[in-house]
């Protein structure tokens, strides 16, 4: 039986990574943060379901000696390596605490296996936000990158420190260039599920607008269910390489309101307002993948429809409404 290690299962890609692996057979072992104030419920919410099949091991992104306890424990066949701030806005509100996470973090879990278990397959999360500017239409494994963000600086950097460990050392360890990818797991502060929440919200009677930033960005959106199968997919080639995972389709955000606010019967353009606080300093303006390769060499494939996608999120978000206590629903909708 295999074993892996994932950090950050309890996102929304850890979730259905977990789900993945122990679908095949894995024993999988999760990272999660000793955070007091937090509700475990909440918390947990996306792994309640898979908690008495996976274990959950107590340490922090920021803390060398906590990683290296736990990789000193067990002895691992891959790690997926998914912790991070993950929330390009907020790395402009606090630019040093997501550097210090993303950057440290995967640093010290390339140390870590480097010391302990240098065999254990390495999978680091990179991200389309490294393109940032981009540099041509659509984005392949060799477009240049040129982050927008502390977020996508802090994400360039760990590719490099992957990159160079596979190379210094002669360890497998690869990086996926995920696009943006969502599902009714998505945390709410991203705009795709911000959107599906106040469809719900507004159908509700519970939201009366919803007020957002740029709507012509563009984006490559697809399932996360379907982009957590070729992590796993690049730790199983005989040789390391990185990927790019996309849909090859891009999207404004004013596309993605049209049909999300459409599949509940509503015009968007009756309650959604552009408000100044939720544009970026730097904005990403046009995301668009080509994952050529990740087909060709991992066969690759999605499941799941640009369409099908929004509907799933705000069907999963009306469909929530309806099962919440009334004294709770002003607290599950964010407007
Ligand atoms: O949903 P977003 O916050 O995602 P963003 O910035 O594209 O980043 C996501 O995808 C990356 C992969 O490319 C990941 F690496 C990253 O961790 C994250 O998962 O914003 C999408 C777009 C942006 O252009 C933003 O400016 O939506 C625009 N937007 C407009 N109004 C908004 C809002 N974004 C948010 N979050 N909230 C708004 O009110």
């Amino acid at each position: 039986m295999k074993r892996a290690l994932i950090t950050g299962i309890s996102g929304q890609d850890g979730s259905y990574l977990a789900e993945h692996l122990l679908s095949l057979g894995y024993e999988v072992h999760g990272i999660v943060r000793r955070v007091a104030l937090e509700d475990p419920t909440r918390r947990f919410s996306r792994i309640d379901h898979l908690r008495d099949r996976i274990n959950l091991q107590p340490a922090s992104m920021e803390s060398y000696p906590s990683l290296f306890n736990i990789i000193s424990k067990h002895k691992f066949d891959e790690c997926y390596h998914l912790a991070a701030q993950s929330f390009v806005a907020e790395s402009f509100a606090d630019g040093f605490s997501t550097m210090n996470t993303n950057i440290n973090g995967t640093h010290y879990m390339l140390a870590a296996l480097r010391e302990l278990q240098p065999e254990c397959r390495f999978y680091f999360a990179g991200s389309s936000e490294m393109f940032g500017k981009v540099r041509e239409s659509p984005q392949n494994e060799a477009t240049p990158f040129h982050p927008r963000s502390p977020y996508g600086i802090s994400k360039v950097a760990g590719f490099d420190l992957t990159r160079n460990y596979r190379e210094a050392y002669d360890m497998y360890c690869v990086s996926g260039i995920l696009f943006n990818h969502e599902s009714p797991r998505r945390g709410y502060e991203f705009v795709t599920r911000k959107i599906t929440s106040t469809v719900a919200g507004i159908k509700a009677g519970l939201a009366g607008e919803l007020r957002l930033g740029n709507l012509e960005a563009k984006r490559d959106w697809g399932h996360a269910e379907d982009y957590v199968k070729a992590m796993h997919l690049m730790l199983q080639q005989p040789e390391p390489e990185d990927y790019v995972v996309a849909t090859g389709e891009t999207h404004t955000v004013r596309d993605f309101c049209e049909l999300a606010f459409g599949k509940a019967n509503l015009d968007y353009r009756d309650f959604v307002k552009i408000d100044e606080q939720f544009c970026r300093p730097a904005e990403v303006d046009l995301l668009i993948g080509d994952a050529s390769r990740a087909r060709r060499s991992l066969g690759w494939k999605m499941n799941y429809t640009f369409e099908e996608l929004v509907s799933q999120m705000v069907k999963g978000d009306l469909d929530a409404l309806d099962n919440l206590p009334n004294k709770q629903r002003q607290i599950e909708t964010i407007a």
